[in-house]
């Protein structure tokens, strides 16, 4: 390996790991270059470690199994804090402590931490090498699970590393498991430690993430950087910083129109990014599965780069019919999480297969069968592969100018309530019908899955500053966009995408599911699509602007004319009450609530009003 023989020439950045390294006393110091060679010198000491298990070969190459702590399985939102100055700027979706002494309890806390351990050093980019929108970041982890999956989701790459650093500066990210080891001690199979720390400091571009080796907690790059970090900066600097994915689809003309959409953790996003189509003529491709960099262009349109160059997506319910380019793409070279593991050597998880196969091992690696009363695999279990991996891959993916999004699709998991779709009358009723965004509860955090919560811009969980402020930041966007462009407010308007409300997730009063989800899905974004064109005709209704009743693309299969009226219905009693907790709800956050979302809200209630059914 590299030892000791940094290719990183950033000064600040040298001198940062050495101070790094004086604090937390690891017995080694390892500097990563993404090579495929060192990739595969982590993943060796991972087995070695007993964190991973070589998957059959013969089944799936060069695969691995990790096993990771019973208590170590998912985001802690409640161990997760943002540093700011002031309280009031980290607002009340964040848990908010004081930097200095945050600073020291972690420094305190990280003091000596990685004894007897490696420390990996990850000089990575997020976004397109040479992109104007990217920026560099440093990992250290003393994790070589953490080192691998970084390698795979982020581009390792020193050379650029420096070249970014050197325009824009670096995020500095700190991780460690909290296991020191004892002279002749050997480590845990998932070295973690019961007190967990994931703490921001967006003023000095910098993450302490301590005793948790789990995905977002973990994987710094991730949530923590390109989320919570960047959303942050994207306010100071004009741009948006999202929780979204970002799908191309080609028309049977061959023209190209690019999408974005905000959906919570564990709500279908990836399913959504890699859909294949069987619509004759039209084709879905991937350009990302989790996060946006929107920036403004100089024609007035957003544009879009995915940072990332892997997906930490959800395995259970992934299957041939739920995402078929997921499944091929999952043939090799993947690090699977908390899957359970079959008799030969593969991997599964509930939904692979309608029947389990006999003689499975579960996640915590005990006998399993379908009377054990519990999943085979963790609700939360995850896929860790490479970009590069998935066949549907557009190859705008890496393009440093992004791509233009003419819409953007807004949706929670809601059983009712919430139509399946709902285009905005404006843009600052597109940021209303996003920023009262709500979800029920998924497994991708702690918490009681199920419960309803707000999850504006499924951004809750990881806007790194007050979320009345970030409203603001969008509603401030046709403005940044005029002043950037030279454009009138009304002419950045035409160029702005629409925006959408979407729900899959209604139920029947069995609980069935009344739309069919996945590569339907299609048809909703390709008539979002053409509206955004100008091209499809829409009715009104108090909420918005829906497809007309009788789309006849819409009914077909398993969806029948009444099943769409469902779908589509407003069901105005329930509305009046979901206004009630839109209100409720942005009072929490006092007066930093933008006045135009007051207006959007009493607009709503008017046009309710008007259809009393
Ligand atoms: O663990 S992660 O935060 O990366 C996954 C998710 O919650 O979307
Ligand atoms: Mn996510």
């Amino acid at each position: 390996m590299l030892a000791n023989s940094p290719s990183v020439k950033d000064a600040t950045a040298k001198s940062w790991v050495d101070e790094v390294a004086r604090i937390t006393k690891p017995r080694e110091v390892i500097w990563l270059d993404g090579s495929k060679s060192q990739y595969q010198e982590l993943i060796d000491v991972a087995v070695g470690m007993g964190t991973l298990i070589p998957l059959n070969p013969q089944k799936r190459p060069r695969s691995y199994l990790a096993r990771s702590h019973p208590r170590d399985v998912a985001r802690m939102e409640d161990r997760t804090f943002v540093c700011t100055p002031t309280e009031a700027e980290a607002g009340p979706n964040n848990n908010w402590r004081e930097p200095k002494s945050m600073r020291e309890k972690l420094l305190d806390v990280f003091s000596e931490c990685m004894q007897g351990r490696v420390m990996y050093v990850i000089p990575f980019v997020m976004g397109p090498v040479g992109s104007p929108f990217s920026r560099a970041g440093l990992q250290v982890t003393d994790a070589p699970y953490v080192a691998a999956s970084m390698t795979i989701m982020t581009r390792v790459a020193p050379a650029a590393f420096d070249e970014i650093a050197a325009k824009h500066g670096f995020v500095r990210a700190w991780h460690s498991v909290g296991a020191p080891l004892a002279e002749g001690e050997t480590s845990d199979s998932w070295p973690h430690n019961d007190s967990v720390y994931v703490a921001h400091f967006p003023q000095e571009s910098t993450v302490m993430s301590f005793g948790s080796g789990y995905g977002g907690n973990a994987l710094l790059a991730k949530k923590c950087f390109a989320l919570r970090l960047a959303s942050y900066s994207a306010r100071a600097e004009g741009w948006l910083a999202e929780h979204m994915l970002i799908v191309k689809v080609t028309d049977p003309e061959g023209n190209e129109h690019y999408l974005t959409g905000a959906f919570p953790s564990a709500c279908g996003k990836t399913n959504l990014a890699m859909m294949r189509s069987h619509l004759p003529g039209w084709q879905v491709q991937t350009i990302g599965d989790d996060i946006a960099w929107i920036h403004v262009g100089d024609d007035g349109r957003l544009w879009a780069i995915n940072p990332e160059s892997g997906f930490f997506g959800v395995a259970p319910g992934t299957s041939p019919k739920t995402n078929p380019v997921a499944i091929e793409m999952l043939a090799s070279d993947t690090i699977f999480t908390n899957t359970a593991l079959t008799a030969d050597g593969d991997v599964w998880w509930e939904g692979l297969t309608d029947e389990p196969p006999s003689d499975l091992i579960d996640w915590r690696g005990a006998a399993w069968s379908p009377d054990s009363g519990r999943p085979a695999a963790h609700p939360n279990a995850r896929f860790t592969v490479a970009t590069s991996r998935c066949s549907e891959i557009a190859p705008e993916w890496n393009s440093p100018a992004g791509v233009p999004i003419s819409a953007m699709l807004v949706g929670g998991r809601r059983p009712d309530t919430v139509p399946l779709v709902n285009e905005s009358l404006s843009w600052e009723h597109g940021v209303f019908l996003g920023a009262s965004m709500s979800s029920a509860q998924t497994a991708a955090a702690e918490g009681e899955v199920g419960v309803v919560r707000r999850d504006p811009f499924a951004m809750l969980p990881f806007c790194g500053y007050d979320l009345a402020q970030y409203w603001q930041h969008w509603l401030e966007i046709p403005r940044i966009a005029a002043a950037k462009t030279g454009l009138s407010i009304e002419e950045v308007r035409q160029q702005l995408p629409k925006i959408f409300q979407v729900n899959w997730f209604q139920v029947d009063e069995e609980g069935r599911f009344i739309w069919p989800g996945f590569a339907e899905n299609l048809k909703i974004v390709i008539w979002a699509l053409q509206r955004a064109a100008g091209s499809a005709s829409a009715d009104s209704t108090p909420l918005g602007l829906r497809p007309p009743l009788d789309e006849a693309s819409l009914v077909s299969g398993e969806v029948s004319t009444s099943d769409l009226e469902t779908l589509l219905a407003v069901d105005v009693p329930k509305w009046s009450l979901e206004a009630d907790r839109i209100s409720e709800y942005f009072e929490t956050f006092g007066n930093e609530v933008p006045a135009e979302l007051g207006a959007q809200l009493q607009a709503l209630r008017s046009r309710l009003a008007k259809n009393p059914t």
